[in-house]
């Protein structure tokens, strides 16, 4: 039986972009189906009934979703700090982002990448927020290259792969989404 594989994503999403470096890695063919999430389509309704949100990776009709919940909550929590926890200063957010950079920057240590010598579960977990890093800096005004250098050679080492390159966005493309995002829902 032809194996059919068609992921609903939405493309400034990291977890969209972790499957689709992952579907790369494995030179796994795959059709693209790009979600609006005000208008969710009928099929991811009907694939992810219960969370109703993206990616959702069906595989000859079954779907999976939510891959890797135990690595976003500890590493992750800086991108609440910037969507969710708007309670706290700026400043405040700025400080706790990079003390979690930092923080995953010394788990990397001097490895070429987070596993070792080649590219692993959590480089590819946690790159597609490099996307995001140019959205970051613009709201924080800070350089994450000047705070964390090893975790931004880190990241241009992986996006050297073909895999990791072609499935992040632009950085700018990103900031002008959450730009129009912020207008959209009429945050500062
Ligand atoms: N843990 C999930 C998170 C998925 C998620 O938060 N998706 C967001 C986009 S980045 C979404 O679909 N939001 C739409 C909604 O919640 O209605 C995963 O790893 O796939």
């Amino acid at each position: 039986m032809a194996e059919e594989v068609v992921l609903l994503d939405f493309w400034p999403s990291p977890f969209g972009m972790r499957s689709r470096i992952a579907l790369a890695e494995k030179g796994i063919k795959y059709e693209y189906k790009e979600e609006d999430l005000r208008k969710k389509s009928a099929l991811l309704l009907q694939m992810n009934p219960v969370h109703k949100n993206i990616r959702v990776l069906i595989h000859n009709g079954k779907p999976l979703y939510s891959g890797l919940i135990m690595l976003t909550r500890r590493y992750m929590t800086w991108r609440a700090e910037y969507g969710r926890q708007r309670e706290k200063s700026k400043q405040q957010q700025k400080k706790e982002v990079i003390e979690t950079l930092k923080l995953l920057e010394k788990e990397l240590g001097d490895k070429p990448y987070f596993g070792g010598e080649s590219l692993g579960y959590v480089d590819v977990a946690f790159i597609p927020f490099y996307s995001w890093f140019y959205a970051y800096e613009k709201r924080g005004n800070f350089s994450i290259e000047a705070e964390c250098p090893k975790l931004i050679a880190w990241a241009k080492r992986c996006m050297q792969k073909e895999s990791v390159a072609k499935s992040l966005p632009d950085q700018q493309k990103v900031y002008d989404f959450i730009l129009q995002m912020k207008k959209h829902f009429g945050i500062e």
